[in-house]
């Protein structure tokens, strides 16, 4: 069927300067746009109100913050190899303040800060990359003679919105694993406040990408988790929808790397992957635009769980991950099981066994059928005490 909402664009100008602008043609601008859309999780028809906000509307200004970090968040956003993502997000985000970008320094770049955030005031966007410092006054990470702690907060006191950009920003990444020596916290904690978070070491770009047009076409931040994790990307386990899964269905693992098992592809859990316990779009959205393969678990390595919060750099990478849900994948067939019959409990049973859990298969899945990240973050909520719409 024809989309209409996107044939109503048919003479609009503004697409067409949109798509110069970007180097593309018409067709691949508005086949972006529905892809963002369908990211987004938005209904039919949405590509269209999408396609014109990114072509028309007002870019919103970004001021992005660095702290405790590799700028792997930057480098994935911006990389080299595909200009095309770099110059969409370029396009689509007016960045008016970026340290490891600008070309300036010293009082120079502080002052180009200054007069951005008042220009913008109350109207621009906070994205903090890195972790911040807490321990000792924050000493440990200071630009222009403040600490972090004391910028993050001052540049949030006027943003629309704050966004933070990686598991550093987070709630602390790799510089907050054990023993944590400079106290590395995520942004939320330090302003005492919820912020939208984009986990991931680095994350997707995508994700990021896809939070901006949600902000820039409904002029709201879109639906998030407990962790302030945009629900368009982060309510699924990358178990739930990973290319491997019938192996793991079927008991089929690698047992070590480079083994007969891992060669043919087989599931990567007994090498430690956490995909069973990491809420992430990665096997669905992939990374680099290099088309399919491009993820973790595709490339032959586990997941260790970088987005999600007390598994990544936390968890040891050998260890076997928390079976949190047993659900069938949305998308891909099941090959290895008899029709009717739940697959899941031949592999549990194995994995069971393997793991040396205390209670037998059976029970292993009652626990876990079925209980989704909704189901779940209804128990935490109702275990807090909180009343909360997820
Ligand atoms: Fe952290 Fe981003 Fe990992 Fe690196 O800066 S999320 S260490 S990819 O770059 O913050
Ligand atoms: Fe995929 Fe890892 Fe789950 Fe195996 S354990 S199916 S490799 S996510
Ligand atoms: Fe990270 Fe696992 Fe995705 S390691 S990039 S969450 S597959």
């Amino acid at each position: 069927m024809a989309n209409t909402n996107l044939i109503s664009l048919e003479h609009d100008v503004r697409i067409d300067a949109a798509a110069e602008r970007l180097s593309m043609t018409r067709r691949e601008f508005l086949q972006f746009c529905a892809a963002l859309a369908t990211t987004l999780g938005l209904p039919q028809g949405a590509d269209a109100a999408v396609a014109e906000a990114v072509a028309a509307k007002q870019r919103p200004s970004v001021i992005w913050l660095h702290f405790q970090e590799c700028t792997g968040c930057s480098e994935s956003m911006l990389r080299a190899e595909h200009p095309t993502l770099e110059k969409l997000i370029l396009d689509i985000i007016s960045l008016d303040y970026h340290e490891t970008l600008f070309a300036a320094a010293g009082h120079q770049v502080e002052a180009a800060r200054h007069a951005a955030m008042a220009a913008n005031k109350g109207k621009y966007i906070l994205v903090v990359e890195g972790a911040i410092p807490t321990k000792d006054n924050g000493v440990y990470c200071k630009i222009g003679g403040k600490t972090a702690i004391e910028l993050v907060k001052e540049c949030a006191a006027d943003a629309a919105a704050v966004i933070a950009i990686g598991s550093c920003a987070s709630w602390g990444g790799m510089p907050s694993t054990d023993p944590n020596p400079t106290g590395a916290s995520g942004v939320a904690k330090v302003l005492g406040k919820p912020v939208v978070t984009i986990p991931g070491c680095p994350p997707n770009p995508y994700n990021f990408l896809s939070t901006v047009v949600h902000f820039l076409t409904f002029g709201s931040l879109p639906a998030v988790d407990q962790l302030g994790r945009p629900k368009f990307a982060y309510s699924r386990l990358i178990h739930e929808n990973c290319e491997r899964r019938a192996h793991f269905d079927a008991g089929r693992f690698a047992m070590e790397f480079g083994d007969e098992g891992h060669r043919k592809g087989y599931c990567l859990y007994k090498l430690g992957c956490k995909g069973p316990e990491t809420y992430a779009n990665c096997s669905v959205i992939m990374f680099g635009d290099a088309g399919a393969g491009t993820w973790p678990v595709a490339c032959g390595h586990p997941c260790i769980g970088c987005t999600e919060q007390g598994v990544g750099f936390q968890k040891p990478i050998h260890t076997v991950a928390k079976l949190k849900n047993i659900e069938p994948s949305v998308f891909l067939p099941r090959i290895a099981e008899e029709k009717g019959v739940g697959a899941s409990l031949g592999s549990a049973a194995v994995l069971a066994a393997v793991a040396g859990a205390a209670a037998g298969a059976g029970a292993m899945v009652a626990k876990n059928l079925g209980l989704s990240h909704k189901a779940e973050q209804m128990e935490e909520a109702k275990q807090s005490g909180e009343k909360t719409e997820v």
